[in-house]
């Protein structure tokens, strides 16, 4: 079990007065860099963006395109989205400096329970819900890593009867060498193909999360996903696997989750909507079942409505359900997102065009949607796509067009639209920058126009 650093006093003295690149200038590292400097470390920060901009004392910039060339020093820090292979790393490496990153050293220093997370999908959703119960239940719980917020700063308040709850990307556990105490593979399935090598650096990243883990420690996977089935067949830890699908040591019975066949959770009662979340029950379930009552899980079950913009419940309003999805800044996520419901759709969608193509979004529509609402840049192409459906299929030549010019407009003409037993999404299968800074801001206006009617 080597750790680099012993504990955060140690980093903090091993970092007084060395010098310290820290590589791209995001969510992960901002914090980072002002740890650093506080410890006293020298320390040049370095981006491709050469307009970023900061108000931090005391760091030097290395920012556009040179920005990796004659990296000197003791220490790289690089964000998870960059390479840890890239030529100007091997040298730093070969001229014996260390490259290693945030999320490596929060968990060296963590002196806290850590629940790590990752997997293709459902991985923010099943991180909040093991937070949630633990929360419940009366645990001091941290919740961060790629879900967007980095704990490596935040372990100064930790003690070691406190749990952390990490959500890992593979660009995160491409470079650890740790695994959390519990772990969780949601499932396994091509993805970042942009960033790694190939499926198999892929995967071998994910298993990253399982791969240090000691004897008896827990690892909770997916029985029905071919990956994850044989990631768990070959690990020697205590193996928890569920499925939606097959006999596993949490399945389903009945419309029961169960847990080592005692029921645990009866899916009716589980408030967000769709197969996938019950699966992302029974990996929460399988984590957390020794630690919490079946009281906190059931709790849960019937109140959490979501994590914000990703498909969250809002309101119902004369038996019609509001949703807002404003997260779904793609094509792909919209048709993800649409897939979840049983009843036919009034959609609200349009946004940003990024120039990305819609060309598969018609096809779906015309599955999913009986009232199509569209709104700003992006409404032509979603339009456009729909209309090229029906002259191939003649699927979708009943759904009924509206241009809306504002947001009160969307979600009023929605309503007018709907009866009892209809439900209203927002998923936009476009950025927000057309009206607004994030989609934070546009699910909120969106949420806000809903909550009026
Ligand atoms: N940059 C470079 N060179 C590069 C790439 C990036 O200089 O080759 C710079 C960028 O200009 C930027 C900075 O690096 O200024 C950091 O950008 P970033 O978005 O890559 O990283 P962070 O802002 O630190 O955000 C990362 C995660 N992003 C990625 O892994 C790509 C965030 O996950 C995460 O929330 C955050 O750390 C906190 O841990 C986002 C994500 O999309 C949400 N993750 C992927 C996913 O979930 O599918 C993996």
């Amino acid at each position: 079990d080597f750790k680099m650093f012993l504990n955060l006093s140690d980093f903090k003295e091993k970092m007084k007065g060395k010098k310290v690149n820290v590589i791209g200038l995001g969510i992960s590292n901002i914090p980072l860099v002002k740890l650093l400097i506080s410890c006293g470390a020298y320390v040049t920060g370095c981006d491709k963006n050469e307009n970023f901009k900061t108000d931090i004392e005391n760091i030097e910039l290395k920012l556009g395109k040179d920005y990796l060339k004659d990296l000197a020093g003791d220490y790289i820090f690089k964000s998870p989205g960059i390479r840890p292979d890239l030529p100007e790393f091997i040298e730093f490496v070969n001229n014996g400096g260390i490259l290693t990153s945030e999320m490596e050293v929060f968990f060296d220093v963590c002196p806290a329970k850590i629940i790590g997370i990752t997997g293709s999908d459902g991985k923010t959703t099943t991180t909040t819900l093991i937070s949630e119960i633990l929360k419940k239940e009366g645990y001091n719980v941290y919740t961060g890593g790629n879900i967007g917020k980095p704990l490596l700063p935040e372990t100064e308040n930790m003690t070691k009867d406190d749990i952390c709850v990490v959500e890992l990307s593979s660009f995160q556990l491409m470079t650890m060498k740790k695994s959390p105490d519990i772990s969780v593979i949601t499932n396994i399935t091509p993805n970042h193909l942009d960033i790694h090598k190939d499926y198999e650096e892929y995967i071998e990243a994910k298993e990253n999360i399982t791969k240090y883990q000691q004897k008896d420690n827990i690892l909770v996977t997916n029985f029905s996903n071919e990956v994850t089935r044989k990631i768990g067949v070959n690990s020697k830890n205590d193996v928890r696997f569920f499925s939606s699908k097959e006999d596993a040591k949490l399945s389903l019975d009945d419309g029961y989750i169960c847990y080592d066949g005692k029921k645990v959770l009866n899916t009716a009662d589980i408030k967000i909507p769709g197969m996938h979340n019950v699966e992302n029950y029974m990996a929460a379930i399988g984590c957390v079942y020794d630690m919490v009552s079946e009281e906190s899980i059931n709790y849960v079950a019937k109140n959490f409505g979501g994590v914000a913009h990703r498909i969250e419940f809002v309101r119902e309003i004369d038996g019609v359900k509001f949703y807002n999805s404003s997260i779904d800044s793609s094509p792909n996520r919209t048709i993800n997102t649409m897939r979840v419901f049983d009843e036919k759709l009034i959609l609200i969608a349009g946004g940003k065009d990024k120039g990305i193509p819609y060309d598969e979004l018609g096809e779906h529509i015309a599955d999913h949607v009986k009232t199509l609402i569209l709104i700003g840049a992006t409404s032509d192409k979603i339009l456009k796509s729909l209309n090229d459906e029906i002259k191939k299929t003649g699927n979708g030549k009943d759904i009924k067009v509206i241009r809306a010019k504002t947001y009160n407009e969307a979600v009023l003409t929605a309503k007018e639209n709907a009866v009892s037993g209809d439900v209203v999404l927002l998923s936009p299968a476009s950025t927000s920058f057309d009206m607004f800074k994030n989609f934070e801001e546009r699910g909120n206006l969106f949420k806000e126009e809903v909550w009026k009617i």
